[in-house]
């Protein structure tokens, strides 16, 4: 008796680890009652960034909020669903987490790229802007000459990288995992610069008294909702959900709240009024 149910605990335990493993390493397809093929039915699992504000970022009490994460939450309500769980990852882990089914979607300022489009699909744009160079004013670095031979820290992963491998090849690049972790090394002088998007530069020069060396225009690859490959449905449902809140006006009330005196693309506003 005692071997028996040894077995059938065995058998349990190993059957639990096959659930665990399909529900997260699968892609799920849609059905009657999961029309958009998520994780759970009614439910988005967000991978999203802890210190990208005012984008995503979470608040004193561990809160998700932003740009990002209140029209994500607005679009997702559209589309019927108000649980939207949000988890901060290093930048590098969004696209791979969300192409194996690990996420529902990712939203975090990514930029819709062809070489992404590789592994994910996305969303209709809805955020287009700048890449920043951000330094000290102590640094030298004045604009994109003065770069050479300077250290900048680049995060991993991001338009930042692959844009600075291309063009600001006399410069010694540093990568780091996430915004902090490169800011920090900024104000401590281990880096002469950092690159990022433009709001999350403005944010921290607010917070440390840091300057904007080069403004870098981004508007080929505007940011969308990375969700996985072949959900037709869920992607119909984000675009028409997401131009819905652009033509009601909810889109330019988020943008003024989140990203004040900020330069307002003319394509996300409502249109013919
Ligand atoms: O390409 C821009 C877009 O035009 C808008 O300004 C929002 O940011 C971008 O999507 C670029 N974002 C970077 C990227 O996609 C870094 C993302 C991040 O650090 N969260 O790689």
């Amino acid at each position: 008796m005692t071997s028996h149910k040894v077995v059938t605990h065995l058998t349990a335990a190993l059957f639990g680890t096959a659930v665990m493993f399909s529900t997260a390493f699968s892609a799920h397809a849609a059905s009657d009652n999961n029309p958009y093929g998520l994780i759970e039915p009614g439910h988005l699992r967000v991978a999203s960034l802890g210190d990208a504000k005012p984008y995503t970022f979470t608040d004193k009490s561990g809160n998700f909020t932003g740009f990002d994460v209140e029209f994500f939450k607005n679009v997702a309500h559209r589309i019927g669903i108000d649980q939207v769980s949000f988890v901060g990852q290093d930048f590098s882990a969004i696209l791979p987490a969300v192409a194996n089914g690990q996420y529902d979607a990712g939203v975090a300022a990514i930029g819709i790229t062809p070489a992404r489009e590789k592994t994910v699909d996305f969303s209709t744009g809805y955020l287009a802007g700048y890449l920043t160079v951000l330094t000290r004013s102590d640094s030298g670095v004045k604009n994109i000459e003065t770069l050479a031979h300077k250290r900048m820290g680049v995060i991993q992963g991001t338009l930042q990288e692959s844009y600075a491998l291309k063009h600001f090849r006399q410069t010694d690049l540093v990568r780091f995992p996430d915004n902090n972790a490169a800011v920090s090394a900024l104000n401590n002088g281990t880096l002469d610069a950092m690159f990022l998007d433009y709001e999350a530069a403005k944010d921290y020069a607010t917070r440390f008294k840091l300057v904007t060396a080069a403004d870098i225009p981004s508007f080929d690859a505007p940011a969308g909702v990375a969700i996985a490959k072949d959900k037709p449905a869920f992607k119909a449902a984000l675009d028409k959900a997401i131009k819905e809140a652009m033509q009601d006006g909810t889109w330019k009330q988020l943008y003024e709240k989140w990203f004040p005196g900020s330069p307002m693309p003319a394509q996300y506003l409502p249109q013919g009024q």
